[in-house]
């Protein structure tokens, strides 16, 4: 009958009870020097045992769960005939030093916030003695605990991954590798539009704020979770660029006070809103790839005229979309635009009230704001971003007058739409603000 070794838990600082949360080997198992045995994680650190020789895992004496200490006996090893030499010198049952084997990296990897007692230098090898028992084998991965660790917090099965390292051993990258196929993989089953980007970003900064100060974690309601991630995917998907214009709004601010007005007692109000949405669907019907969406590689031209505009509301941001906005009127446009808003604060708006949006407008300008570059809601390719008229000095050719200025800030899809196109749509609409008759014609 061949001799067995005992391998022991080494010295791992002043550490007892320490949870074993990965058992690497199985009984049969043939192991190299080096390899991971078990995974043992302290409140400060992830230690990974390695084996201090070669040989077969004839029996297993911890398991997932249980805690352990300083020479607490983790395994019996039958050991090979090389790497067994050392070992096999010893008598039975007695325990070989550590630093008598081949010296082995230090494998620990502190937790966030692991406070300043440093972990011993690892695990610097599993302890051994000499028993007696008989054999078999069998591969198994190989890592290093900042590996493991890096693993088990992506979700990634190790056991899975193709290691590069020396030896196979399981690098970071190898890690990375697998964890960026598996999404590639994903993303391509879940849409075959997606155009397949690949990101590659760093992981999310992970902060303990609580340790700055006094904090109060509240979750997000549904509507702004949804929205983030149509925002965050819009932002990254759509090479998207914003132009500015100023459109001199002095007359049909005018114009509107004085419908208002003659309107009061009827209990109709006209707002900014419905003459910009008037004007976009005019200018949509001159510029056509502003009514269209980017579908492979097909532009899509839409002959209808439904815009959405963002309404604040309590719960977040949604877009209740007008329908046929070329066929109506202003004041139709502006009662229908008021119940809608009101829908939407109210939390009553139906999907079908907030879909089949061409071109969407984004109005600031009851709050504020000089300027600012609104995120395109896809599959549209612009958005029309406006922000508060003010008077502002206008030189007429022979002395500066007062005028209203309403700034327009319009991204579009660069795929779709050039600076110069972008431009002179933009333009077109301040020359509609500015002569609202234009629109007639
Ligand atoms: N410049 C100056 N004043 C403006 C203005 C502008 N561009 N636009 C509107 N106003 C004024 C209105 O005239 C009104 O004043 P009076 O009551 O004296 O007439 C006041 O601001 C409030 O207007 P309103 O908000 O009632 O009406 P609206 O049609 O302008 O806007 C709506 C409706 C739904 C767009 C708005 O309530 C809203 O939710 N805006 C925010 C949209 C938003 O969050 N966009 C960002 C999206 S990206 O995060």
């Amino acid at each position: 009958m061949s001799q067995l070794v005992e391998i022991k838990v080494p010295d791992i600082g002043d550490y007892q009870d320490v949870p074993v949360i990965e058992v690497h080997v199985q009984p049969g198992d043939q192991i190299e020097v080096d390899q991971s045995l078990v995974t043992l994680e302290s409140d400060k650190a992830t230690m990974d045992v390695p084996a201090p020789v070669a040989g077969i895992v004839r029996e297993i004496k911890l398991k997932v769960g249980d805690s352990t200490a300083e020479g607490a006996t983790i395994l019996l090893l039958e050991p090979s005939a090389v790497a067994s030499v050392a070992a096999a010198k010893q008598p039975s049952h007695q325990a070989v030093s550590a630093g008598a084997e081949k010296q082995v990296q230090p494998a620990t990897e502190s937790t966030p916030n692991s406070s300043t007692k440093p972990v011993q230098p690892a695990l610097a090898q599993a302890k051994v003695a000499s028993v007696s028992t008989a054999t078999t084998t069998s591969q198994i991965s190989h890592a290093s605990p900042s590996v493991r660790k890096f693993a088990r917090e992506l979700g990634a099965d190790i056991t899975q991954i193709t290691g590069t390292g020396p030896k196979g051993r399981i690098l970071q990258l190898d890690v990375q590798a697998y964890v960026k196929n598996l999404m590639s993989q994903t993303r391509q089953a879940a849409s075959s539009t997606s155009g397949g980007a690949e990101l590659n970003l760093l992981p999310w900064p992970k902060v303990d704020f609580a340790k700055f100060g006094p904090i109060e974690a509240r979750p997000l309601s549904r509507i702004k979770k949804i929205s983030a991630a149509n925002l965050a995917r819009n932002w990254v998907m759509i090479p998207a660029v914003t132009y500015h214009e100023n459109a001199d709004v002095t007359e049909l601010e005018a114009f509107r006070l004085s419908l208002n007005k003659e309107n009061e007692k009827m209990g109709i109000k006209l707002t900014l809103l419905a003459f910009l949405m008037k004007a976009s669907a005019v200018a949509l019907k001159k510029f056509p790839e502003f009514n269209a969406s980017l579908e492979d590689d097909q532009l899509i031209l839409k002959q209808y005229f439904h815009i959405g505009f963002a309404a604040d509301t309590p719960n977040g941001l949604l877009v209740p979309v007008i329908r046929d906005v070329d066929q109506k009127g202003v004041v139709e446009i502006a009662q229908e635009t008021s119940q809608l808003a009101k829908l939407a604060r109210d939390g009553k708006l139906k999907p079908e009230q907030m879909q089949g949006s061409c071109f969407t407008i984004s109005s600031v300008g009851g709050i504020g704001g000089t300027g600012f570059a609104p995120i395109i809601n896809a599959p549209e390719v612009a958005i029309l971003g406006v922000s508060k008229t003010a008077y502002q000095p206008v030189w007429d050719g022979k002395q500066f007058q007062p005028r209203l200025i309403m700034p327009l800030s319009m991204t579009a899809d660069h795929r779709v739409i050039d600076g110069a196109m972008a431009t002179r749509f933009n333009a077109f609409i301040a020359q509609l603000l500015g002569d609202f008759r234009r629109t007639m014609l």
